[in-house]
């Protein structure tokens, strides 16, 4: 019958596309690549609508705006008929928590110790969508993190692992490692089954997290996560929140690194990330020496770069503020001189906590008039009228 032969024509060119695809993501080194519905998400529209009606975006204002598109991916594009969605490895060699008692040291998050993974992961990308276009005929679009698609959930329906409590996708073979990216297309490809949760009682992820940013199982309040304040929140940190900040100057990898699925994560990827060795364990002492050129050059296609030197020094000082390194004292001086009112403010907060308490009486005696008003609070705060 004609329908039956058509129908036939449909699966096997479906199954040679969807093998094409395959090959082609572990060509470019991609650990994993699936296929999913754009309506595979329904209830993650609706998830997303309570996080922003919470405010749990904090300024991640381009949140609220992309809302409609973001939920569903029909919105963002109507025409497309499967999504393949791909999983890179970056497990680190040790576990990142180390450098954490180290406090003359900065912790990076691991993510963002080589050079930046939206780059890296958009040019493997875009190769694959070429060829595939070119193979299909069809239309492709690639998107990767800043795009308004929700990753994470679609990753799951396209069985790459299940969202786990603190959020983040989790692999059975990677456990909570993987970059995520995707590529929509207007071509019909052979959807893969969705992962179901393996996470159990296990609530490793909520109970370590230094700011206590999970309202509930699932859910995270980014305005007290620290990867959030750290990297996407500008001026002041909240007072209460930076002793819990500790060494941590970009991102957070506690909620990652604890979880007991790492343990069968394999390393062997072929195209692993590999971090840079000066950003492993840099030290807060020549970090606070960076100018704005110097700090252009060090973190040069680094995703540290794209928050500029201010806010970065702002991070630095709060680590330096927790170091209880008198060392730091006389550069931390020299900061609270500095042009921008955010690096003026940290650096008296954290001078209020190297200094002992004359000390910084007799600082805050020779201070000149003080014009900001974020900077005033920051001497008010330290006890100064
Ligand atoms: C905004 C954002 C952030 C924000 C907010 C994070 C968040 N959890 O929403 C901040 C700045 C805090 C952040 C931090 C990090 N991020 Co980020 N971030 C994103 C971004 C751009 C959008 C995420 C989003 O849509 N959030 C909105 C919320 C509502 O969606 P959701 O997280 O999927 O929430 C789901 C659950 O809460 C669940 N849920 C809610 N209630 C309930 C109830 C029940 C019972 C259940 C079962 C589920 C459930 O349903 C929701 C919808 O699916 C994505 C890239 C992208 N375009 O997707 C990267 C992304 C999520 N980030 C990533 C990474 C690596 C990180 C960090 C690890 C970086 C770091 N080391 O500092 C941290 C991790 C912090 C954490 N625990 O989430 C990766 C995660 C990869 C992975 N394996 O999952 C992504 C996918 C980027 C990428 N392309 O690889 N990030």
């Amino acid at each position: 019958m004609p329908d039956d032969r058509e129908a036939e024509k449909a699966d096997k060119r479906r199954k040679a596309l969807t093998a094409f695809l395959r090959q082609e993501a572990l060509a470019q080194g991609f650990d994993l690549c699936r296929i999913t519905r754009p309506d595979a998400i329904p209830e993650a529209a609706i998830r997303l609508g309570q996080f922003l009606d919470k405010g749990r975006h904090g300024t991640m204002g381009w949140m609220e705006e992309t809302r409609e598109r973001r939920g569903d991916p029909r919105v963002l594009w109507n025409e497309t008929r499967s999504i393949a969605v791909f999983g890179l490895n970056y497990g680190p060699d040790e576990d990142p928590r180390g450098i954490l008692e180290r406090r003359d040291t900065a912790a990076i998050s691991v993510y963002a110790r080589n050079r930046d993974y939206h780059d890296i992961i958009k040019g493997r990308l875009k190769e694959i969508a070429t060829r595939f276009a070119a193979r299909s005929k069809e239309d492709v679009k690639v998107f990767v993190d800043t795009a308004p698609v929700m990753e994470k959930p679609l990753a799951g329906a396209a069985g790459l692992g299940w969202q786990g409590k603190h959020t983040n996708l989790v692999s059975r073979a990677f456990g909570s490692w993987l970059f995520l990216g995707s590529m929509f297309t207007t071509a019909d490809l052979e959807p893969d089954e969705p992962e179901i949760d393996h996470c159990g009682s296990c609530r490793a992820c909520l109970d370590v997290c230094p700011t206590s940013a999970f309202p509930a199982p699932y859910q995270l309040d980014a305005r007290r996560c620290i990867s959030y304040l750290t990297i996407e929140h500008k001026g002041p940190i909240d007072p209460e929140l930076r002793p819990l900040i500790g060494n941590r100057i970009y991102g957070c990898d506690d909620c990652l690194a604890v979880c007991p699925w790492n343990k069968f994560a394999s390393n062997a990827s072929e195209m692993k990330l590999v971090a840079r060795d000066d950003l492993r364990e840099p030290s807060i002492a020549f970090l606070l020496g960076l100018d704005d050129a110097t700090f252009r050059t060090f973190f040069s296609g680094s995703p540290i770069k794209r928050i500029g030197r201010d806010r970065f020094i702002r991070n630095v000082l709060i680590a330096a503020g927790n170091s209880g390194e008198r060392s730091l004292i006389e550069r931390c001086r020299e900061l609270a001189a500095d042009p921008l009112p955010v690096v003026r403010g940290m650096a008296v907060w954290a001078l209020s906590r190297l200094m002992t308490a004359g000390e910084f009486t007799a600082f805050a005696a020779q201070r000149r008039d003080e014009a900001d008003e974020e900077v005033r609070a920051e001497w008010k705060l330290a006890g100064v009228r």
